[in-house]
């Protein structure tokens, strides 16, 4: 491969002081949109109202003739149409996304890559088919520790050239919630969430949900690809090897309530009583508190939660505010799991913007 200069592919790093945000910055925002805040309302996110995030091109990809494969570590490679897919144990779930790098925009100093706000979430109804049976059918021999699972889109990234792949331990990829999808919200899959297939990894960000997976191979060795040794990584310094990014930390976001300004997206509500709501989200358990603030995180109330979702499904919330006083407030809400995480005030700075879950804050005005 020729090599690519870094005019080309320029290598990661954080913003200057007071730096905005480039153009290619804001190309990549055009390309990979957010959930609008507004769509919290929705129990299952209506699909073009889902976040979307690729790394490359989405592939044009043929579905009459297209094959999954199952090969490597394995007694008997595989491979199998989309057909053979759906005429196999069908399973609908309801599972929260959010992309790792959600809210990256607002650290301090800021990583330069996708400049997500906080909206890189959304819930679908997925459909498709357990993956543990295939790789039992094939045979995974007692060597095998990861899988890894190979995309059918290529790019260059921090002058690396790839085709995306991600490797999961085999005893995440032998969890019987972990599915192929080929639908998603009764529909079949679309081109951007990955058509003809994807995997899902319940609880896991982003990354880990592989879109146009083309091959899925059992490796001996544990996976040393970019997308898991170089992306995705928890660090503070460029040389830190860091530890790999996994499960979504609990999350909570309120619909901003009121009407928007077009410019600020400053909100503006009546005195008065104001119902509100929104969702929250753990990757380590269900959502046990939700907390909300009129004060910009001074003083903090307990939410009433929806019922009990899915195990991987947002929870619904609300909470009653009377907002007596004119002026402007600085609303924001934080959540905690059953595993005893709650979500940071502040924020926790690492050097790629993934997996911060620091606190929402909603500028609104009442008149
Ligand atoms: N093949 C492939 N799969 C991929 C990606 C990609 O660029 N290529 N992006 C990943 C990332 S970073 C995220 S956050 C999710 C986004 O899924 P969505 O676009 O369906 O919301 O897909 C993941 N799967
Ligand atoms: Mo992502």
């Amino acid at each position: 491969m020729e090599a690519l200069d870094t005019s080309v592919s320029p290598p990661a790093r954080v913003a200057e002081p007071g730096e905005g945000i480039s153009i290619d910055e804001l190309r990549l925002a055009a390309r990979n949109h957010g959930m609008p805040l507004e769509a919290l309302r929705y129990d299952v996110t209506p699909v073009g109202l889902h976040y979307l995030l690729t790394h490359y091109d989405i592939p044009y990809v043929d579905a009459d003739t297209w094959r999954l494969r199952v090969d490597g570590d394995v007694e008997r490679p595989l491979s199998f149409g989309l057909d053979d897919l759906r005429s196999r144990e069908r399973v609908t779930k309801r599972v929260t996304l959010e992309c790792a790098g959600n809210g990256r925009a607002r650290l301090a100093p800021r990583p330069v890559s996708q400049p997500w706000m906080d909206e890189a979430v959304g819930t679908a109804e997925w459909t498709g088919t357990p993956l543990a049976p295939l790789l039992r059918e094939a045979g995974a021999r007692p060597s095998a520790v990861d899988v890894a699972f190979t995309g059918a889109d290529h790019g260059v990234e921090r002058g690396v050239e790839q085709t995306y792949r991600r490797g999961l331990p085999l005893t995440e990829a032998l969890r019987d919630d972990v599915l192929l999808v080929y639908g998603m919200n009764g529909q079949p899959l679309p081109p951007q969430h990955g058509a003809p297939l994807r995997l899902l990894v319940p609880g896991w960000y982003g990354m880990a949900q592989v879109k146009w997976l083309a091959d899925v191979s059992v490796l001996d060795a544990p996976f040393d690809g970019y997308q898991n040794s170089i992306a995705y990584r928890l660090k503070q310094e460029p040389d830190d090897p860091g530890d790999p990014v996994t499960r979504i930390r609990p999350k909570a976001l309120v619909q901003p309530p009121g009407f928007p300004d077009f410019q600020t997206r400053t909100r503006i509500v009546e005195r008065g009583t104001h119902v509100l709501t929104g969702r929250a989200w753990s990757g380590w358990g269900q959502i046990t508190r939700v907390e909300v603030s009129v004060d910009g995180g001074g003083t903090w109330h307990e939410a009433d939660l929806g019922l009990r979702p899915d195990a991987f499904e947002w929870r619904s919330w609300r909470w009653s505010w009377d907002a007596r006083t004119p002026g402007r407030i600085e609303l924001c809400v934080r959540a905690s799991d059953a595993e005893g995480n709650v979500q940071p005030v502040d924020q926790a700075w690492n050097r790629q913007g993934t997996a911060n879950n620091h606190v929402q804050r909603v500028n609104v005005v009442v008149r």
